[in-house]
């Protein structure tokens, strides 16, 4: 038997704008967003809680949102501005636990296994402190695992503090939307719909064999989530060298309308992890496994760095032109980044991401009609979801990705 983990997870509340509204003291309480110009094909980074109400979100187009909100604000300031004020808050953490992962720019996990106090009073100390020191305003989730911790922190948006006992894990995400579960993309929350699953709770009653002919190893994996079990460890470290995501097929591959569409997939997974911490890439690769376990791997470097997902699966593509033929049977394929930085332009209009943050939000609503779950915040965006993996400094920066 393992020690019981005491794991925090915190989040800044519409970061961007907090920093802005720091600042500049008349945007408090209005609707704006912090993103590229309309014109510019720019999208919104972070949308104040008031432009929230109106439907705004990050990712979306700013011409999108100003027609929701016609009188919106669109400002932004330079990037290395937020990313001082990320490193602030950054130092206070370390200085108060002795073990932080910090998942992007304005997100961490700590664990205060050791710490005697209960984590309800360790987070709210750190909390008011971020708040006394840096004046912003921080979300906390506390819970036995990073999973369910993550998830506490979503749900208490903004503002938040959540405990969920260790025992009440299950009990705790039952009512929420499925596509809150880390592993659960809009595909497979489209599919579960398909079977009348729209809760963790509902997901958590599926008998495992059931799960595992819907979705193979991947069921598994899904149904231990489902009931709120976690075991991965907090590693210490920043923000990654590379993001990669990878598929297994059910069965080996080799229609070229299938894998194309998961390299689609995969992309905008990277892409919207890419996004969600603030970060581009300069080099996109992508990892076949053939049949007989054979792994190969192929990388391109871009003419820019990108956090586009058309433009990732478009590398993509051609890099799997490069080595695949048509026909050619596949176990596994991946997509990956690396060489990342700080994103230098906007997202543009083609990027689809935010029309699945749409369907979330759907999702949200209808789950808050049934069981008038106010805890459940708008503007709550997708989980991270699937294989995917991440490497850090002083880690073995190619993973699984050499050959
Ligand atoms: P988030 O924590 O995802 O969002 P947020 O802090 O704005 O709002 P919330 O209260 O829901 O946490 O992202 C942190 C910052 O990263 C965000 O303020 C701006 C930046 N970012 C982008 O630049 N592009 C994106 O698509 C996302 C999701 C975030
Ligand atoms: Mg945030
Ligand atoms: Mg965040």
């Amino acid at each position: 038997m393992s020690v019981m983990r005491r794991i925090l997870h915190v989040d800044l509340d519409a970061f961007f704008c907090s920093v802005e509204e720091l600042l500049h003291p008349e945007l408090r309480g209005v609707p704006f967003v912090v993103g590229g110009a309309p014109e510019g094909r720019g999208v919104v980074s972070s949308a104040s809680y008031a432009a929230r109400a109106f439907g705004i979100h990050s990712a979306m187009p700013t011409a999108i949102a100003l027609r929701r909100c016609p009188g919106l604000k669109v400002v932004s300031s330079p990037h290395t501005h937020y990313r001082e004020f990320s490193r602030r808050v950054m130092a206070i953490l370390h200085d108060s636990a002795p073990l932080v992962e910090q998942l992007s720019i304005d997100e961490a996990f700590l664990d205060a296994s050791d710490d005697p106090r209960p984590g309800e009073e360790i987070a709210a100390a750190i909390k008011a402190r971020i708040r006394d020191e840096v004046s912003l305003p921080t979300s906390w989730g506390i819970a036995s695992n990073k999973l369910v911790a993550k998830i506490a922190t979503e749900v208490g948006k903004p503002d938040g503090l959540i405990a969920v006992p260790a025992g009440g894990e299950a009990a705790f995400l039952a009512p929420l939307p499925v596509g809150m579960l880390w592993g659960v993309g809009p595909k497979t929350q489209e599919r579960l719909e398909d079977e009348g699953i729209r809760t963790i709770g509902d997901l958590a009653q599926i008998p495992t064999e059931r799960l595992r002919s819907l979705f193979g190893q991947h069921g598994l994996e899904l149904a231990s989530k489902a009931m709120g079990k976690d075991d991965r460890e907090i590693v210490a470290g920043h923000i990654p060298r590379s993001i990669s995501s990878e598929h297994t097929f059910s069965r080996d591959q080799s229609s070229g309308h299938v894998i194309t569409q998961q390299l689609m997939s995969l992309s905008e997974d990277v892409g919207s992890r890419l996004r969600k911490q603030s970060l581009a890439a300069r080099t996109i690769r992508i990892k076949l496994r053939w049949p007989d376990f054979r792994t190969q791997s192929k990388q391109r470097r871009l003419e820019h760095a990108t956090q586009v997902d058309t433009e990732i699966f478009q590398a993509a593509e051609i890099l799997l032109e490069q080595v695949w033929q048509e026909g050619q049977p596949i176990r596994l394929i991946g997509v990956g980044c690396a060489d990342l930085c700080e994103p230098i332009r906007q997202l543009n209009m083609f990027d689809q991401s935010w029309q699945q943050d749409e369907r979330l939000m759907r999702a949200l609503d209808r789950i808050r009609d049934r069981y008038g779950f106010d805890a459940v915040q708008r503007g709550m965006k997708k989980s991270h979801r699937r294989n995917h993996e991440e490497t850090h400094p002083g880690k073995d920066e190619h993973g699984s990705w050499e050959a």
